[in-house]
């Protein structure tokens, strides 16, 4: 706070006046930060222009639908020059996703080369107001951005938070304010674990007992449901207005009863078992040598590669452990083509590295921090062979994991994962004999074993999900946990504001409130 001094008749009152937020103050860290001396103050006349391009004016409505409510001003968007809040689309070496923040008196302006770079910047600019800006109800200012230039571009392409909406089905409302969630820490990929054991949650017209019947229930035994392709067509568009590409995953060969008890013939014997609702895994798999399992698997990964523009389809594959090696091999010899074949890049679970992965595949390493050597030195051979890699390493980001021994939700089979563990490691060296190129980036996934409510996602995923965002957004030369720890405290009346819950680690130096 500063202090400032003004005169009421005769006497001289002292009175706070809050500063702006630190320009480097934001979770990811920016790659580059140079503050100046004079904020830019959002007031009633100020607007927010845009150039002529359709998608810095989607984001510019995107920025007043954050600013209007709490404000109270009417920001104006506009395509004339003059005072305020500028987004421009401009030729420049920002990459992909890199913006470039620059404030001071006058206005404040984003530039970028392409609009997942303006919209990363608007991020950027939302935490550097106050968190009231979140509210819906008009609120105090002033609302300051200090000055100076943030110049700023991910370390990695692939940003992932993954959310099991098979062991709970989760609704598209909820789905989407999870979209939002990941947005505010410049996540661009959602992997959505569609199929699992416990149900399966996309329609599929060719096998609708797949969904009517597989989708049925979930674990405890509640209703499930699933995503008709509307449904599902409407969490892409909205995670691609936030810049989010979906990567909607089947899990095979294993993982799969929910599918087989909805087709008998999909079994080796003929017989469909029941549903199921527990949570053990690695019990159920497809049948390998059946021609019918792969028309199956064409079928859903044609209509699952026609409802998803992105470039990923996951294929699972962790797990298998009631199909022999050799079967698990020859599965994945036979569908990774097909995936390949309706124009996608597949990524599977690291299993797939003991087969043959495609050209071009990706896979998403979740072993251990003391996961055997044997194991970790077969991915890292995968890598040398060009096989990209994500990490999600489950000791360090699974989001299920429980924070401690009293944490009400979640697993420990990974470990008790604290908010410094999630944070406290190298993307970039993380596994031995991994060329740098091979690591394509992280995710952070969120199995639903016992994740039931929006506000028990909420509770898992903050704090740690924000760490993770920092490690695929941030430089590694940002790093450091103490400096860290500050920045991610100062989030907190922001989630407040958003009414996310969220876990009081006793590691980080929350603000009273
Ligand atoms: C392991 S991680 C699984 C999931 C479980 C999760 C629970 C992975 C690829 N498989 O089936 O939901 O642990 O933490």
């Amino acid at each position: 706070m500063a202090v400032g001094a003004f005169t009421v008749g005769a006497t001289t009152v002292t009175k706070a006046t809050p500063t702006a937020t630190p320009l480097g103050r934001v979770v990811p860290a920016p790659a580059s930060v140079t503050p100046g001396k004079t904020p830019y103050r959002i007031t009633h006349d100020t607007a927010i222009q845009v150039d002529g391009s359709r998608e810095a004016r989607r984001i510019g409505e995107y920025l007043a639908g954050i600013l209007r409510p709490s404000t109270g001003y009417r920001l104006p968007l506009s395509t004339h020059a003059g005072h305020g809040i500028q987004l421009r689309l401009t030729k420049g070496s920002f990459g992909a996703e890199g913006y470039r923040l620059d404030s001071g008196p006058s206005g404040v302006t984003l530039t970028a080369a392409h609009a997942a770079g303006l919209f990363h910047g608007v991020q950027t600019l939302r935490q550097l107001l106050p968190a009231a800006v979140e509210k819906n109800s008009v609120q105090r200012g002033p609302w300051q951005i200090a000055g100076g230039t943030i110049e700023d571009s991910p370390r990695y392409a692939y940003r992932g938070a993954m959310l099991d909406v098979s062991r709970h089905f989760f609704t598209v409302a909820q789905v989407k304010r999870y979209i939002d969630e990941l947005a505010l820490y410049k996540i661009n990929e959602l992997h959505l674990h569609l199929s699992d054991d416990q149900g399966w949650r996309i329609a599929i017209d060719s096998w609708p007992r797949l969904a009517t019947y597989g989708g049925s229930t979930e674990v405890g035994g509640g209703a499930g449901g699933y995503y008709t392709k509307a449904d599902y067509q409407e969490i892409v568009r909205y995670a691609s207005s936030r810049y989010l590409e979906v990567v909607p995953e089947i899990d095979m060969p294993g993982h799969t009863n929910a599918a087989l008890a909805s087709y008998a013939d999909l079994n080796c014997d003929g017989v469909a078992p029941s549903l199921y609702t527990g949570t053990d895994v690695g019990f159920s798999s497809l049948c390998v040598g059946k021609d019918l399992t792969y028309d199956f698997v064409d079928d859903v990964v044609r209509e699952l590669a026609a409802l998803t523009p992105g470039r990923y389809l996951h294929i699972g594959g962790d797990e298998a452990h009631s199909t022999s090696h050799e079967d698990y091999v020859k599965f994945m010899d036979r569908v990774q083509p097909i995936v390949t074949k309706y124009g996608k890049t597949v990524i599977a679970w690291h299993q797939i590295t003991g087969a043959h992965p495609v050209k071009g595949a990706l896979a998403q390493y979740w072993g251990l921090d003391d996961t055997d050597a044997a194991e970790k030195a077969q991915v890292a051979a995968a890598a040398k062979n060009g096989t990209g890699l994500i990490l999600s390493p489950a000791d360090r980001v699974y989001l299920d994991m429980k924070y401690t021994e009293d944490t009400p939700l979640g697993q420990d089979w990974a470990g008790l994962v604290e908010v410094k563990r999630s944070y406290d490691w190298d993307p970039g060296n993380y596994l031995a004999g991994v060329p740098t190129s091979a690591i394509r980036g992280v995710e952070a996934p969120l199995w639903s074993e016992t994740i039931v409510t929006g506000a028990n996602i909420d509770y898992m995923a903050f704090p740690r999900l924000p760490g993770v965002a920092e490690l695929g957004w941030s430089p590694a030369s940002t790093h450091d946990w103490d400096t860290y720890k500050v920045r991610l405290a100062a989030q907190a009346p922001r989630w407040d504001a958003l009414g996310i819950d969220y876990y009081r680690s006793p590691q980080v130096p929350w603000p009273a409130s």
